[in-house]
Formats: C-alpha cells, structure tokens, sequence
C-alpha cells in the first residue's frame, strides 16, 4: 500500500499497539478527539482506556449502553451495572461504554458517520497504547432469502456493485481501499453462534449501502425510480453474489480496521427477508429478541477468549 509505515509506527507493530496510518499525527503536541469530546492533553487516555482488548460498535446509542449492562453482568464485574456511565457524555454525537476490558459505542446510520467515530475512536485506542484489540460491529440488517432474525456473519463486505472494496474522495480522486476482514474470527464467531439456541448463523457477504430506501432497492421511499420486477432481479443479483444481507456501515468499517491491522468482524441480525418485502413491520418485541442474538453470540465470544467459558 502506498501508505508507508513511518519511524515509530514499526514499534507499534511489533509490540501489537493500535496503529494509526498517518504521519501527521507524530508530530501533533494535542489531539483533540472532537465528537468524543476527549483529547490527550485533558484526558489520561492511557490511563482511562489501555486495558481495552474488545471494542463492540453498533448503530444505536441505547443498544450499546444495554450491551455494555450485559456484558458488565456476562463477564461478573464489580459493582452495579446500571451504573454504567456515558464517556462522551460532553457530546452527543457518540455514546461510549466501558465494561472491564470491553468498549461499547454507538456509531450512528450510515458510512460518513461511522468513518467519524472510526478515525477518532482508532486514534483513542493508539493514544491510550492499547494492545491485541478485536473490533465487532454488532448490528441490524436486511436478509436476502434468509429467515428472518437469522445472524449473519460477515465474510466479505461489499459495495453496490458486489466487489469488496471501499471508495471515498479524497481531494478530488477516488481512492479505492480493501474490505478484508479476518476469516479466523469470523470463524470462531460462526462456532459460537452454532452453540447458542435459537440463534440461526451464518456467514455470508454483507453489503454496504448510502441509504435505506432507494439504495437498497425499496419501494417503499418516498422515491422511487423503479419497478418491483427491477428490484427483485437486482437483489437475485445480488445473492448469486454471495450477498445474504444488506446494511450500511461495513464497507467502511472492514476498510479502515484493515488498514490498521484491526482485528475485524462484522455481526448482523436479519430482521427481514427482501424478498418477501421492504416495510419492518415485526412486533417491536420480536425485533428486541432478535437484536439481542449479536450480542449473545459475541458475549459468548469474548468470555472464551477471556478464559470464562
Ligand atoms: C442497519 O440499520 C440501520 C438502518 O436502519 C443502519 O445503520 C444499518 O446499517
Ligand atoms: N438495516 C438496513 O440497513 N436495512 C434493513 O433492511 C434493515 C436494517
């Protein structure tokens, strides 16, 4: 890659830190982390967050704060779980929870929200040194020919076009990055899946979409510029592609996590089937059950890399 490895960085990789990929930041005497409200000359990042190995991120704020509870409670740490506070509290862009060695924190809808917290969040985990860090996006989904609240793990995430890569501008040219994510992971997250009850997993392609409606071939906007015999024939496309769900955060997620060799998976419940429909209609407790199986899956997960299970 074009993006070399500066003096410094190279003893990062050796002692398995978090590594950034920017040769601008060695020389910066603040770093201000401005939509976590937390910076290096306010805060002891080290000191708050070294001990991090797991980091989860997923859509909603109240989702991530109930999944900091359940791990704080799966993994038994002191102390009262409702007591879990907000770290970005001094903002209310991003929710940030901290049980134990495990990080929570809510990325918002969409790519460019989550390319935010993804800059400011990798740069967190190299200022505060930590090591050894696993990243899990746990999140919702659009199943393609899947039964609904089935778990799919990522194995490559792809754009619109089906190819796995991700395209952003950057002043004025489109730079292309890979969405490679670590096949081993993936892997022991599927095992862990299979050992769960009621928890269908599977791993398959994700796609990576800029919107709900149009974007990922609804009807059901309040755009639209095609017919349902155009949209079924786009997402049978799709399948033949290895594409077993549609969300809209992975590509991005996959591309900057590989790029600072971040151990990276991506978790997605299906919450429908699209080529049954486009409308969620399912009762909201049904859909709560089902956004609970990522967060099983990955408790499961992470108490056995910690020895628990
Ligand atoms: C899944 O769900 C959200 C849209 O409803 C979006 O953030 C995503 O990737
Ligand atoms: N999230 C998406 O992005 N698409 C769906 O269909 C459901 C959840």
């Amino acid at each position: 890659s074009a993006e070399a490895i500066v003096s410094g960085q190279r003893d990062d990789l050796e002692n398995g830190i978090v590594r950034v990929k920017n040769p601008h930041l060695a020389s910066m005497t603040e770093d201000f982390l401005y939509h976590f409200d937390l910076g290096t000359k306010t805060h002891n990042l080290q000191a708050m967050f070294g001990d991090v190995k797991f980091v989860c991120v997923g859509g909603s704020a109240n989702r991530m704060k109930a999944f900091a509870q359940f791990i704080h409670m799966e993994l038994g740490l002191n102390g009262s779980d409702s007591n879990i506070m907000d770290i970005c509290a001094g903002t209310d862009r991003y929710n940030m929870y901290k049980a134990g060695p495990v990080l929570s924190i809510s990325h918002g809808m969409g790519v460019p929200s989550m390319s935010i917290m993804l800059h400011e969040l990798i740069k967190l985990l190299h200022h505060a040194k930590c090591c050894d860090v696993t990243i899990i996006r746990l999140g919702t989904s659009g199943g393609i020919g899947l039964e609904p609240g089935t778990v799919v793990i990522t194995g490559t995430a792809v754009d619109s076009f089906f190819q796995p890569q991700f395209e952003q501008v950057v002043l004025g040219k489109i730079i292309s990055r890979s969405t490679e994510l670590d096949k081993d992971l993936a892997q022991a997250l599927l095992n862990c899946g299979n050992e769960i009850a009621d928890c269908p997993t599977i791993i398959g392609n994700t796609m990576c979409t800029n919107d709900f409606y149009e974007g990922q071939g609804r009807l059901d906007g309040a755009l639209c510029s095609f017919s349902n015999e155009e949209k079924l024939e786009y997402l049978k496309k799709a399948y033949k592609a290895g594409v077993r769900n549609i969300e809209m955060e992975c590509t991005v997620f996959a591309a900057m996590c590989h790029s600072c060799d971040l151990k990276a998976a991506v978790v997605c419940v299906a919450l429908l089937n699209r080529f049954d429909g486009d409308q969620i209609t399912t009762p909201h407790e049904v859909l709560l059950e089902y956004q609970m199986r990522p967060q099983k899956l990955v408790s499961m997960f992470i108490k056995k890399q910690l020895g628990l299970l």
